[in-house]
């Protein structure tokens, strides 16, 4: 059979242009030379889809299943093309044919299946899991409008669907279905699949539910809809509003549709493959992402005892033995706690389930902490994870640490044996073969190629510190990228880059903790100081890049104050020669890839505790940008990587920020009394040049919540970020210190491959063979 697929593989892979020309025929009846661009990118696809089709499903005793509420898989043809090996061949088979294979990578919508960090991590881990050969696949959603897209108006953040399943597209409907029972309502739902192909053409799927009854036309202006008829709506949006009722319900069905869906597809492959269901953990690891899947815990206990004659006690032990999560926050207002209210209306057959479990629970613990069912009837997510899986993992090692010591502590005091780290990681083949393949080829000209199979191969590169050709070189190769971004932007976005100026970016989601305006607050500074007459001898470029979620008010006032400082600093001639800010619309992965390679300086500045890991900050060191941030996730990692001279770090450590928050000490106006730069910053904000280019209702209540609350702290820290943020750019102008801060950051990388992280899951949680 392997060796049949083998031979296919081969006929198909020894005739590209042969099967290109093929496909251009039976599907347009054209040559390709007269193809349209989207033709050409169709025949891609379909040309991808076949060669993927004949390679190796990965198979073994015992499979990973990742379920995830997002996978942010990004565009995947050129993804795709790579790990097949066929991206050069094909590059120049179309160049021959008169076509630019970077205008059908342009032409591919981008799959829309995610909001940020946590859902891009799945789609890097499918990556990983599918190089290294493990068996494994992605169980999510379907969404078919998925996160709305962004899209600017009077300075202000608007969302509209993003309508990204074209007729022909990765997504290959499958005659598998579901009935899924919400209560006694009856739905049907029906599997997609998306082919996940790794470094070395091994193949396994990303597995995507979708309710049969959809309605799209419910969907009327922007992203509003009728958020009752669950029949029509499930899988239309990804996490709709959740600020009310109706929205926290419609998240609860599309929780438990896909969780069902996940332990139905597992359960029918468990018999297909005639195996023990009384040994599952054997064959099945179920990786619970986050607490959007935790239900799929009582779910499995509910059919093995009601369907397949387990007793309680059996079906307990089994599920807890096959069950793992990992948590991505620390933010108490993201883990889930469901009233119990809203469970009974929407899956009252879990209830008992639940309920039983909290019973066990009570009986052994009197910690109210520790307990599934508060005492508001609430049920906590991750506390049925905790009790009922056999691992608990943080994302980064501050903050297992932060989990062991502080949030969880009542758990790990019970459970220190299931606490476990895995720092994230990132797939090297999109975050640099594919996003600089320049950067990449040279690399590998320079210590050979090995590095894309083992990433620590990076560390070769520390040889050549003194070496001028390659410190020049990889100057010059981040003057390309972002020469390249000033190309796009220019067209996308209407503004001119500079690529003379250093280019300082911070691109994540919008949120208070990660403190988007704290970096406001400093190009404010800047703006001010260059208007006294101060100027930077290398101009600055700040650009930012962030969706806020529609419910959140503060996030969308940050917005509208970086649209607002962008029109005033863009327009104003005596300062726009040094500096220039850009809010780009509609960040998303396609964006971060044309981005991250053409950055100088990585914005890492959350306030400490609260960023679990961070993954941009990993692929922007990749790329040869220096890091300044906060000793948080991750950071503090790539910190301990390339030693105190390769990175900025600033601000409170978390021992402090935990400390302020336990004695709840922190008064921000303090911090503006105290400090004339503060003040003046702040008072900016609704200064005269503000009002008459934003709204006052938007700009004002920013203004009040940092002055008067400021929750994430952004005063605290201020003073030392422009400190350093200043002293960084100095830096800058010693070019030479610069390109071989850029080449440590390089160099240092390897330990960020998701491979490792994956090869860490595997040794430690999850055991396949
Ligand atoms: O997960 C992020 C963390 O903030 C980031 O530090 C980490 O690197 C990354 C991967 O581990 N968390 C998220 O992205 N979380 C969400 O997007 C989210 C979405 C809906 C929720 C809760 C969290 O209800």
């Amino acid at each position: 059979m392997l060796q049949q697929t083998n031979m296919k593989r081969d006929v198909l892979l020894s005739n590209l242009e042969h099967q290109l020309e093929e496909l251009a025929n039976e599907m347009f009846q054209k040559n390709v030379e007269v193809l349209t661009d989207h033709e050409v990118y169709f025949c891609l696809l379909e040309l991808v889809k076949r060669l993927m089709a004949v390679s190796g499903q990965i198979s073994g005793e015992k499979k990973i299943y990742y379920i995830s509420a997002e996978f942010l898989i990004g565009k995947l043809l050129s993804n795709n093309l790579i790990n097949l090996g066929v991206y050069d061949e094909l590059a120049s088979i179309l160049k021959s044919k008169g076509k630019d294979i970077a205008r059908m990578e342009e032409i591919e919508p981008e799959p829309s299946l995610g909001n940020g960090g946590l859902g891009r991590l799945a789609a890097c881990f499918l990556d990983s899991i599918a190089t290294l050969g493990l068996p494994g696949e992605g169980i999510g959603l379907n969404y078919h409008y998925g996160l709305f897209k962004q899209v600017f108006k009077n300075k202000l953040q608007t969302a509209e669907k993003n309508d990204w399943i074209e007729e022909r597209s990765w997504l290959t409907k499958t005659d598998v279905t579901f009935d899924v029972y919400f209560g006694k309502r009856k739905v049907t739902s029906r599997l997609y699949d998306i082919d996940v192909v790794g470094y070395g053409n091994d193949v396994n799927k990303l597995r995507l539910f979708d309710i049969e009854s959809l309605d799209e036309s419910i969907v009327k202006e922007g992203i509003d809809f009728d958020k009752d008829a669950i029949e029509k709506n499930l899988t239309l949006f990804l996490y709709p509003d959740d600020s009310d009722e109706a929205g926290n319900l419609l998240r609860i069905y599309q929780q438990y549709f896909m969780v069902c869906n996940a332990a139905q597809l597992i359960l029918r492959e468990m018999k297909e493959k005639k195996y023990d269901l009384r040994k599952l953990y054997n064959h099945a690891v179920i990786q619970i992402n986050d607490t959007h899947p935790t239900m799929v815990i009582p779910e499995l206990i509910r059919i093995l005892v009601n369907e397949k004659a387990f007793t309680m006690d059996e079906a307990i032990e089994v599920v807890s033995k096959t069950c793992a999560y990992t948590n991505h926050t620390i933010l108490a207002e993201a883990l889930e706690k469901w009233p119990l209210k809203y469970l009974e209306k929407v899956v009252p057959q879990l209830v008992p389930i639940i309920k039983e479990l909290d019973k066990r629970v009570k009986a052994k613990y009197k910690n109210p902490e520790v307990q599934i069912i508060d005492k508001d009837g609430r049920v906590h997510m991750a506390h049925i994870d905790i009790h009922y899986g056999f691992s608990v993992n943080g994302v980064a090692a501050i903050h297992t640490e932060i989990l062991k010591d502080t949030e969880l502590n009542d758990f790990y005091k019970i459970y220190p044996e299931k606490f476990n780290n895995k720092t994230n990681g990132i797939t090297f083949r999109r975050w640099l073969l594919s996003c600089n393949r320049e950067l990449a080829g040279y690399l590998s000209q320079v210590i050979g190629d090995g590095y894309k199979k083992d990433a620590n191969e990076l560390e070769k590169l520390l040889g050549y510190s003194d070496d001028q050709e390659v410190l020049d070189r990889l100057a010059e190769i981040k003057m390309n990228r972002k020469k390249e971004l000033a190309a796009y932007v220019k067209v996308a976005e209407g503004v001119e880059l500079n690529p003379d100026s250093i280019f300082d970016i911070q691109i994540k989601r919008l949120h208070e903790y990660k403190r988007q305006q704290m970096n406001a607050l400093y190009i404010i500074h800047k703006y001010l100081e260059i208007k006294g007459g101060k100027k930077p001898s290398t101009p600055l470029t700040f650009i930012f890049g962030a969706k806020a979620a529609p419910a959140y008010i503060i996030a969308q006032d940050i917005i509208h104050l970086l649209l607002v400082l962008q029109d005033i600093i863009n327009n104003d001639p005596e300062v726009s020669p040094y500096m220039t800010l850009l809010m780009v619309e509609n960040y998303n992965v396609s964006y971060a890839e044309k981005l991250i390679p053409a950055c100088d300086v990585s914005e890492q500045i959350s306030l400490a505790s609260k960023e679990a890991s961070g993954t941009g900050n990993m692929k922007f060191m990749l790329n040869g940008a220096v890091t300044i941030g906060t000793s948080d996730g991750a950071n503090v990692e790539i910190n301990e990587l390339v030693g105190d001279e390769n990175i900025y770090v600033f601000g409170e450590k978390s021992e402090a920020v935990i400390e302020h928050y336990a004695k709840a000490d922190y008064v921000s106006k303090d911090y503006y009394k105290k400090s004339p730069v503060i003040k003046e910053a702040v008072d900016f904000i609704v200064g005269k040049q503000a009002l008459a280019r934003g709204n006052k209702e938007n700009l004002k209540r920013l203004y009040n919540e940092l002055l008067n609350k400021d929750w994430f702290m952004t005063l605290l820290d201020l003073e030392e970020y422009i400190e350093t943020k200043d002293r960084m750019f100095g830096d800058y102008e010693n070019r030479q210190k610069w390109k071989k801060m850029m080449l440590a950051n390089i160099a240092k990388a390897g330990f960020f491959s998701s491979d490792r992280t994956i090869n860490e899951y595997n040794r430690d949680i999850w055991k396949l063979k």
